[in-house]
């Protein structure tokens, strides 16, 4: 092995006396070399046995005396170098280098006269001893360092190599520094076993069993209570580099969410999703789990169990049936459910005591969301009968029975009332067969309505079993019904029925004839009986706010379409409210009345001849049939006064062009602007209003007239007086004055029906004398002008009277 620093051959070429052409060339060069030595030797050693002669005594120490060809020579020993006599000096055999003297993996020594080899490190000689001299064939071999016991250690592996060794970790060691291989002796490192440690920690997690943390020990981890692993693996293993594999289990916190959903249940309180919580859960109404509780448990998978119960829906059956009342039968149903409407369906068969079988079945459907149903059915009497009741729906129930055996039959009327006018009972089972006449009486009073009187009787012929009679009554009326059976033995029943107020209006189509007079009709379906009116009137005048009229009166008639005619005063609102006393629905109708001519006021009457008329005084009318508006003076030839018409002069002034020959108006005052009493003298020569109050003229007669007019509505009416006669005759110069009122008010009004007219503002009257209806939902309508007789109206302060007249 050529290593650095150590070139066996460098001196070979320089100062070897043989030239080599490479390594080549060294193997032949040993052999030549070999050869030389061996004739070398040869000769000397013959020599030994020779005479020294005087040559021989010369020569060199280190020579020997040889003779060759008769001739004595010193000649240097073998490993010396000279001429034998003066030099003999030691030859270096290890001139040529340890490899060509002494062979590979050699070192050369040389010695005086010789030399020997040693191998180098890691070598070893084959004559196995420390030294040698390459002729015997000796050479350096690999030394096996590896024969050596614990070379490298405990744990350790030699591997020899040439000239060296390496040691390396059998399995399960490794080097101290971590190299390898490594060389104890040099480097001071040794094996030592693989030892993983402690295993790494696992969050959440921990070691099961046990474990050895040599190469290949394993351990197994598990999660903690509350964690699951979600990786297959849960085991980490100790691999040869001394560590542990990261382990690859992973422990994660069990969570379940959300509990499952239950049909028909809900979740009692509150829950946590951890492992091990438990959620409880309740039947919703109606529903019930059958033997415990429902719960739901957070499991280690992470998920909710259930438990295998559920909710189903409540059975329901009927308890506590109980007969009461002879026919009637109660029960519950339990358990109960306010919201559920059940229905039933009950079985009835009833046998008699003496017949085999069956007089009476019959089903009946019955529905009640009641926890308590009662159901009365109708039973013959002296009957056994078996009543089953079940549950139809919503689901069939198992079915309950019940007997009952009703009372015998006395054969007398037990009849009941329904529909308020209808009447109702069971005949006796016994008779069913046969028809059965029964008489019926019937008589109906008003306790409010004397004269009221409803009579009436009929026979009544049946073959049902359980016979129904409805009855046309009259409304709000007592009556008293008699029924008896005409077959023996003969049963009667006396009932009473107090009929209600009807429901309906009874006054329908009410109209207005004409301003005063009404028209309805009486809608009901009988007709032999009287009704009574119920009348309740307002009268207000928007002119005259003290005025308030009220009146209540009761009128009865049997008329259908009866015809009622009120004495009201006139420029009137009215507002008639009607009630037919068996219905007290009342119905409302306005009337409106005209104005009429107004009241003449109290005025003195004046007649004058010669000498100037006096001061008239003139007091407010009263406005008792609609509102004064205005008081007129007129002057006029006395000459007319007998055909004078209260309108004939309506605005003539005294400026008019035949105001001389027809007359004029002198003074006008309107009614607002009269306190109590106004004077007035004739001719003053002032103006009244629009109008000249101008002098009489001399040696003429006139007439002074008061004209009241009244306005209202668009209707306008006017009354007039005879004030004062003026005569200018020579020959009679009396005055008249101060005559008694009562005598002056009676030629008053003697002179007021002669002359009082009435003037409508309007042609077409009848067209603008039209009132506003109202009725319960009737239609407006028109009135129609109808003939009455009406009494004449009496002065405001006398009673009112009112009267109908029915057609
Ligand atoms: C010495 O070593 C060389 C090269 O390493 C080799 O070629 C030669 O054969 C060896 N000689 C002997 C005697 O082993
Ligand atoms: C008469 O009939 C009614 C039901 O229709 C019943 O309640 C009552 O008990 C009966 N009276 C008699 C005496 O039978
Ligand atoms: C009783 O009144 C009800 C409801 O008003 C009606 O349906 C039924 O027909 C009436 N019965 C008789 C017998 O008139
Ligand atoms: C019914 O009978 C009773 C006495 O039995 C009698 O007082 C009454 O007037 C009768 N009623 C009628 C409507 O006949
Ligand atoms: C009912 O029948 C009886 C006997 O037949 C008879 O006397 C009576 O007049 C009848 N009554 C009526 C109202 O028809
Ligand atoms: C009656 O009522 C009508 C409408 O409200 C009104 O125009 C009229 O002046 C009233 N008449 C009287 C006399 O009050
Ligand atoms: C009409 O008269 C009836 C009975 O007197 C009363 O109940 C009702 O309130 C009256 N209606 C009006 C609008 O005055
Ligand atoms: C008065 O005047 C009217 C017109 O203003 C005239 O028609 C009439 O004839 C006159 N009368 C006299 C008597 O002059
Ligand atoms: C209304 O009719 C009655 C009777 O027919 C009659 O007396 C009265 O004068 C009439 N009223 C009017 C304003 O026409
Ligand atoms: C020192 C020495 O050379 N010792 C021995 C070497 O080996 C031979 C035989 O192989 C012995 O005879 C020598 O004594």
């Amino acid at each position: 092995m050529v290593r650095e620093g150590r070139d066996p051959w460098r001196g070979v070429y320089s100062n070897g006396p043989f030239l080599l052409q490479g390594q080549q060339g060294c193997f032949s060069l040993l052999l030549l070399l070999q050869l030389l030595l061996v004739q070398l030797l040869r000769p000397a050693g013959r020599a030994l046995g020779a005479p020294v002669s005087g040559v021989c005594a010369t020569c060199h120490v280190h020579a020997t005396c040889q003779q060759r060809d008769g001739k004595e020579s010193c000649i240097c020993n073998y490993g010396f170098v000279g001429n034998g006599i003066t030099q003999c000096h030691d030859k270096d055999e290890c001139q040529y280098g340890a490899t060509v003297v002494c062979g590979n993996k050699t070192s050369c020594h040389n010695t005086l006269g010789g030399f020997y080899c040693v191998c180098l490190e890691g070598y070893r000689a084959t004559n196995n001893n420390k030294t040698f001299i390459p002729n015997d064939g000796t050479f350096c071999t690999d030394l096996n360092e590896c024969e050596v016991p614990d070379t490298c250690g405990p744990g350790g592996q030699c591997i020899n190599t040439p000239g060296s060794y390496e040691c390396y970790c059998k399995n399960g060691y490794l080097p101290q520094n971590g190299i390898q291989p490594f060389y104890p002796t040099r480097d001071g490192t040794l094996c030592k076993e693989i030892d993983c440690g402690t295993p790494p920690e696992i969050p959440n997690g921990y070691i099961i069993g046990k474990y050895t943390s040599r190469l290949g020990g394993q351990v197994n981890y598990a999660c903690k209570e509350g964690f699951y692993n979600d990786q297959k693996e849960s085991m980490t293993t100790c691999t040869a580099d001394g560590t542990w594999e990261t382990p690859k289990i992973h422990c994660q916190e069990i969570k379940c969410g959300s509990p499952p959903v239950i049909q028909h249940a809900i979740l009692v309180g509150n829950y946590s999703s951890n492992l091990g919580s438990i959620v409880y859960y309740t039947c919703v109404d109606g529903f019930e789990s059958t033997g415990g509780n429902l719960t739901s448990l957070c499991t280690a998978e992470g998920i909710w169990k259930k438990n295998t119960l559920h909710c189903t829906e409540k059975k329901t059956s009927i308890t506590n049936v109980f007969v009461f009342n002879d026919t009637c039968v109660k029960w519950r149903v339990s358990p109960g459910r306010e919201d559920l409407k059940m229905a039933y369906l009950i079985h009835i068969q009833g046998q008699q005591r003496d017949r085999t079988e069956f007089v009476h079945e019959d089903l009946l459907n019955f529905t009640t969301s009641s926890q308590e149903p009662e159901v009365c059915l109708h039973l013959d009497q002296g009957t056994n009968y078996t009543v089953t009741i079940r549950i139809t729906f919503p689901r069939l129930s198992v079915p309950v029975t019940v007997r009952i055996q009703t009372a015998d039959d006395d054969g007398s009327l037990n009849v009941s009332i329904f529909n308020e006018t209808c009447l109702k009972w069971k005949r006796n089972p016994r008779d069913i067969a046969e028809k059965q006449i029964y008489q019926f009486q019937v008589l109906g009073q008003r306790q409010y309505q004397n004269n009221f009187y409803h009579e009436t009787s009929f026979n009544f012929t049946t073959r049902e079993r359980f016979p129904e009679v409805c009855l046309d009554l009259y409304p709000r009326t007592y009556y008293t019904i008699n029924i008896t059976t005409m077959a023996f033995p003969k049963h009667s029943a006396h009932i009473i029925i107090a009929t209600p107020r009807s429901v309906k209006q009874i006054i329908s189509n009410i109209s207005v004839l004409n301003e005063t007079c009404l028209r309805w009709k009486r809608n009901m379906k009988m007709d032999d009986s009287e009704e009574m009116y119920l009348f309740h009137i307002w009268g207000r005048r928007g002119y005259q706010k003290e005025f308030d009229q009220e009146v209540s009166f009761n009128l009865t008639t049997g008329s259908w379409a009866p015809e009622v005619c009120l004495e009201l005063y006139p420029g009137t609102n009215y507002t008639v409210n009607i009630t037919a006393a068996s219905s007290g629905l009342p119905v409302v109708v306005s009337l409106m009345t005209q104005i009429t001519e107004p009241p003449i006021p109290n005025i003195e009457f004046i007649a004058v001849q010669g000498d100037p008329l006096p001061a008239l005084s003139l007091r407010k009318a009263e406005d008792r049939n609609g509102p004064i508006s205005s008081y007129q003076v007129l002057v006029l030839p006395l000459a007319l006064q007998s055909k004078f018409l209260c309108d004939s002069i309506q605005n003539t002034t005294f400026f008019t062009n035949d105001s001389s020959t027809k007359g004029y108006v002198a003074a006008e005052f309107l009614a607002k602007d009269i306190t109590d009493v106004q004077e007035i003298s004739l001719g003053d020569r002032l103006y009244y209003g629009k109008f000249y109050n101008a002098p009489l003229k001399p040696r003429s007669d006139y007439c002074i007239i008061l004209r009241i007019t009244s306005e209202w509505n668009q209707v306008r009416r006017q009354s007039c007086v005879v004030w004062a006669e003026v005569k200018d005759s020579s020959f009679s110069l009396l005055q008249m004055m101060g005559v008694g009122l009562g005598s002056v008010v009676a030629v008053v009004i003697l002179v007021l029906l002669s002359f009082s007219v009435v003037w409508f503002l309007f042609q077409d009257h009848k067209g603008k004398r039209q009132s506003s209806l109202v009725s319960q939902g009737g239609p407006r309508e028109r009135s129609t002008i109808k003939k009455k007789k009406k009494k004449e109206l009496q002065t405001p302060s006398e009673k009112k009277a009112f009267f109908y007249t029915p057609t």
